[in-house]
């Protein structure tokens, strides 16, 4: 059945092929990236007569000549080859040699489909004779590097399909190209592809956990802004966390993405579309709904006369992928208007990553040079929860079930923008004050900051049998505790304190003994890359530690939050980051301190351990 022709109707392009299908794990393994993904995201499409109002469209596979202006020749050939009857025998091997790779017989032939799909449609989408189109591809390709696939990716579709708008279309008058990657994952191999070429502006929001979620580098940080003439057109938003969701989005579609859309003003956006923000994705622990999905679809709609691409990278949770693509096919086709309503604030971390990559690129990008208003930051946030066990047990182990459940709340915005000037902290590392890290297992490191000025008179005698001592010795001390990694998120952090659990936890922490929230948080940059001794040092025995890295730069920074907590709290974090708490079935915090008084004397004494004792430890490693 024909659509009825009507020259107001938006021409939507829908790209559905079941080819695509035929890439899937060698021997059926289970895998989250598998083909029922968009067969479920076309069988809601159809249930809901969605193609019959879009210009259908079927895949073709790119030319080897087009894919060859993002990928190598070597990374073409192997994905051409690989599922051709003599690689039978090393398939399995070769896929292992990638990062969350597999191949089957199928996969060449859909790498290519996926890869041309996307061009097919840009391509009539920059033409005009389509308003705008979603290709529901696979595999997908926001990881894919040059040489190299990854994360799933094995061709890096939209790259391809924007290079060769660039440079083998220029009739179409598409200079300038804006990809806006909304996977829940940062998209590394479209970053390094434009990183230096600013007719095509990159925009990322991911989930980033500060370097702890995949694909796990620097590479999506808010500082990596592109180089040379690229530099300003690669923006990153890494949240610190997953819960994400609507709210948060909207706001960094509010107060990043549409304000530098509006003064890029590209020909065209292509939407690095994977719906692994969506709420119940089993990878992406965020909580985008349709709803929201359309909200952000809209607001990019009034931008390059409508000229919108939506290319399918993840998404794991068949009824969230289904019904996201759903509710922006609907917006795409402009039925009517937009119903729902957002039910959160942003969470309080939003406003600070909003704040941090505003401050990073606003020299390229003036409209990011106003100040946030004070209302909006101070009050405009919702906290995080957290489970915690509470029991009424002084002993340092508490038993993980039965405690009662409450929520607590994250303190308030005012604690973490109060005033440097007030803490006792050196940023040059002289004079009194001292720095030493530590990691845990985790890496998740901590900064000292020395308060006692009488460490030898109170220092506490680690083979008392018993705790009482050096407890009641070392809650008189007061630290900065400098996180890293995970612990930077501090719902995380402050299980180790009030005990109980978050996401990503195998077990409820215990906490520590001394239950009293932090006496101040604050996040600040301190000069110097830290050195990470990764289980065990010869100071701080097993825990490890790591310092301000000897060979650093002075011009390096380390942005860090630190929390104030006393001595004896840190030492029962220690345990608890190393689980140690549970080794014998009897806390170790019983015994004595992984780290008194003697030990912050030491470090204050010589700033660091000397640079051979750190290579030793490398080493070791
Ligand atoms: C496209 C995409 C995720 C890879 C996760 C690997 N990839 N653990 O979402
Ligand atoms: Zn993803």
């Amino acid at each position: 059945m024909a659509a009825p022709e009507d020259p107001h109707r938006r021409r939507v392009g829908l790209l559905y092929d079941e080819r695509m299908c035929r890439h899937a794990t060698p021997d059926g393994e289970i895998h989250p990236e598998n083909p029922d993904r968009i067969r479920a995201i076309w069988q809601k499409l159809e249930s809901e007569g969605i193609p019959l109002r879009c210009v259908v469209l079927s895949a073709k596979e790119a030319e080897d000549k087009y894919i060859a202006s993002v990928h190598t020749a070597r990374h073409i050939k192997l994905i051409k080859n690989i599922s051709s009857k003599k690689f039978n025998s090393q398939r399995l091997r070769i896929a292992s040699e990638f990062n969350s790779i597999y191949f089957n017989k199928g996969s060449s032939e859909a790498s290519y489909l996926a890869a041309g799909s996307v061009m097919e449609v840009s391509e009539k989408v920059a033409k005009g004779d389509l308003d705008s189109a979603i290709a529901i591809v696979r595999p997908p390709g926001h990881h894919a590097e040059s040489d190299e696939a990854m994360g799933f990716c094995l061709f890096n579709n939209v790259a391809i399909a924007a290079n060769f708008l660039l440079n083998e279309r220029p009739e179409l008058g598409i200079r300038k190209i804006l990809i806006v990657d909304w996977d829940v994952h940062h998209g590394n191999g479209t970053q390094n592809m434009f990183y230096n070429d600013p007719r095509v502006l990159f925009f990322s929001v991911h989930r980033f956990d500060f370097g702890m979620f995949y694909p796990a580098s620097g590479d999506g940080s808010y500082c990596m802004i592109g180089e040379g003439p690229g530099a300003g057109y690669n923006i990153n938003v890494p949240w610190e966390q997953g819960q994400c969701g609507d709210a948060d989005y909207v706001a960094v579609w509010d107060h990043v993405l549409l304000p530098v859309a509006e003064s890029y003003d590209p020909d065209i956006i292509l939407i690095s579309a994977g719906f692994d923000a969506a709420v119940d994705d089993p990878l992406g622990g965020c909580c985008i709904t349709p709803y929201g999905y359309s909200l952000m679809l809209k607001k990019l709609m009034g931008f390059a006369q409508g000229k919108i691409v939506m290319a399918l990278e993840g998404g794991y949770n068949l009824k969230s992928i289904a019904d996201s693509v759903l509710a922006c096919a609907k917006v795409l086709l402009e039925e009517k208007p937009l119903v729902g309503s957002i039910k959160a604030q942003p969470l309080e971390s939003t406003w600070r990553v909003i704040q941090e990559v505003r401050h990073e690129l606003k020299t390229f990008w003036p409209a990011l040079s106003v100040e946030l208003p004070q209302k909006v930051l101070v009050s405009n946030w919702r906290p995080c929860s957290v489970e915690l066990n509470l029991s009424s047990s002084s002993e340092s182990i508490v038993e993980n079930d039965g405690g009662a459940s409450v929520t607590i709340c994250a303190t308030n915005f005012v604690e973490i923008i109060e005033p440097l000037s007030k803490l006792n902290i050196d940023e040059d590392n002289h004079g009194k004050a001292i720095t030493l890290d530590h990691i845990a297992t985790d890496k998740s490191p901590v900064v000292l900051s020395e308060e006692c000025p009488n460490a030898q008179a109170l220092m506490p005698d680690k083979n008392v049998d018993g705790c009482t001592r050096w407890r009641s010795v070392l809650s008189k001390t007061e630290v900065w505790y400098g996180s890293y990694g995970s612990n930077m998120w501090k719902p995380g952090f402050l299980c180790y304190i009030k005990g109980g659990k978050v996401e990503g936890m195998n077990e409820p922490c215990p906490g520590s003994q001394d239950k009293s929230s932090p006496k101040g948080v604050i996040w600040k940059t301190v000069p110097h890359q830290l050195f990470f001794a990764r289980s065990l040092t010869r100071t701080w025995g097993k825990g490890g530690v790591a310092f301000l890295h000897p060979e650093s730069n002075k011009n390096d920074k380390a942005y860090m939050c630190m929390y104030r907590i006393t001595l004896e709290q840190f030492n029962d974090v220690l345990l608890q980051e190393n689980s140690l708490h549970q080794e014998n079935g009897k806390s170790q915090g019983a015994g004595a301190p992984l780290l008194d008084l003697s030990d912050i004397g030491v470090v204050a004494e010589n700033k660091s351990l000397p640079l051979e004792a750190l290579k030793v430890l490398m080493l070791r490693d």
